[in-house]
């Protein structure tokens, strides 16, 4: 009771008189609902797509027999929204910040143990959708100045977000619900009071984010490629009208080792065999048009000639439908071995190209052969193979 008494009292007091006053401006409550809308809206496809992102590039043993190979164009939809909402979310972010930021100040800062948490977990919120969406934007040009992996993080700071984003709801949920609808005239309250600054304030949030996509989405989207201003990544610059994310010289490849005298395919397996360049060149060749959707952002479609895996697969005697492991010449960094689930090993879209969009393929895209499958994120895409290693009969790992 007394202490309870105390904290009434102190509500009572006014704020000593260095403690920041916020007068006007259009963040009352409608406002800040307004804007939580858009966030939440954004955060959600971005939760869902970036979970889809996960689960092609990583799945759990159970899940990878059933990933599906169709729409082709899947992954690239998909990651194409993941990274063109996040970046539209920064303005509405920021607006979002700067509509609340004066109750960061509110007085008494601390009512009861309740009101406590309720305000860590803003804490916690905002720390995490700052961070979620500063690494990714930095993350997409490419520049990777932490330490730590980009993705492990990112992952584990998604969740973090989303609990803290359920637990805000909760403690919101009173306001949210007395302001999703836009007040009439003559309504109670002041919601009203501000509409036109509102309005103007929405609209231009509104006109920030659409701005942002414009000169942004092009990078995966063709009709707007050429507003592609600020995206890192321009869909049909590079060799051969496809952008390249690393070259064969930074992946530690000579010329020389990618000849063709010198490379060999080997698949193993029960009847496995070493093929040379000229044979694989004199085996069926198919012709599939596939996009490369880089799980940073940028997509493209192009055309793909080569073997299909599933023939090589067969010829050296692997199980039908059993996953096989991808492997590149390149021993330097990430992205020289894929595990590449049975459904895509087996389609029949699914090559080890030998040709890209008419040509034979350059240095930079995989020369002499690169693996380019239906539905993949493009770090699963393995340029400059040198073996394949379907996995035994029982597709266990101790057959490997
Ligand atoms: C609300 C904000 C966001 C959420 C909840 C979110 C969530 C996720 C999740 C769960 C993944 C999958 C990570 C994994 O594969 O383990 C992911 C991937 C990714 N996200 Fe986000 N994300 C957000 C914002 C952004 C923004 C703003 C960008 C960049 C502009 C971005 C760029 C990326 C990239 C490049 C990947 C692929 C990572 C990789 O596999 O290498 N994300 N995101
Ligand atoms: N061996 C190897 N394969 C790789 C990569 C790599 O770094 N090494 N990068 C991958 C990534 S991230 C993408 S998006 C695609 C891009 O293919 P491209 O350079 O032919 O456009 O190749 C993939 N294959
Ligand atoms: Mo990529």
């Amino acid at each position: 009771m007394r202490r309870g008494a105390r904290v009434l009292r102190l509500e009572r007091e006014t704020p000593p008189a260095w403690w920041p006053r916020f007068r006007g401006g259009p963040r009352d409550a409608r406002t800040v609902v307004v804007l939580g809308r858009w966030l939440g809206a954004g955060m959600a496809v971005c939760l869902v797509t970036g979970l889809i992102s996960h689960l092609l590039q990583t799945p759990p043993g159970w899940l990878a027999p059933q990933l599906p190979t169709r729409p082709v164009w899947g992954y690239r939809v998909s990651q194409g929204l993941h990274v063109a909402t996040g970046l539209a979310l920064v303005p509405v972010l920021l607006a979002k910040l700067w509509s609340v930021y004066p109750r960061l100040f509110a007085w008494p800062p601390v009512r009861s143990v309740r009101h406590g948490l309720a305000r860590a977990s803003v804490a916690v919120l905002v720390a995490a959708a700052l961070l979620e969406v500063v690494l990714g934007a930095v993350n997409i040009v490419g520049w990777y100045p932490w330490p730590f992996s980009f993705r492990r993080v990112h992952w584990a700071l998604a969740w973090v977000l989303a609990g803290a984003l359920l637990v805000h709801l909760a403690v919101v949920a009173p306001v949210v619900v007395a302001h999703w609808r836009r007040a009439r005239a003559g309504d109670a309250g002041d919601a009203g009071e501000f509409a036109g600054e509102r309005r103007s304030l929405l609209r231009g949030v509104g006109a920030a984010a659409a701005t942002v996509t414009a000169v942004t989405a092009g990078q995966t989207f063709p009709p707007l490629r050429d507003l592609t201003l600020l995206a890192p990544r321009h869909p049909d610059h590079g060799p051969q009208g496809l952008p390249v994310n690393r070259t064969a010289a930074q992946a530690g490849l000579s010329e020389a080792e990618l000849s063709p005298s010198v490379w060999r395919l080997t698949v193993t397996g029960p009847r496995g065999f070493t093929v040379s360049l000229a044979e694989l060149r004199a085996m069926p060749q198919h012709t599939a048009r596939l996009p490369i959707a880089c799980v940073e952002g940028w997509s493209a479609d192009a055309e793909w000639t080569g073997v299909r895996l599933a023939e090589l697969l067969r010829r050296a005697g692997a199980a039908e439908g059993s996953p096989v492991r991808v492997v590149s010449l390149q021993q330097r960094g990430s992205f020289g071995v894929t595990e590449m689930p049975g459904p895509y090993a087996w389609d029949p879209l699914t090559l080890l190209a030998l040709r890209l969009n008419g040509e034979v393929l350059s240095l930079d895209h995989g020369f002499p052969a690169r693996v380019i499958a239906p539905n993949r994120p493009g770090v699963c895409q393995t340029k400059w193979v040198g073996r394949l290693e379907p996995a035994g009969p029982a597709g266990g790992e101790a057959d490997r």
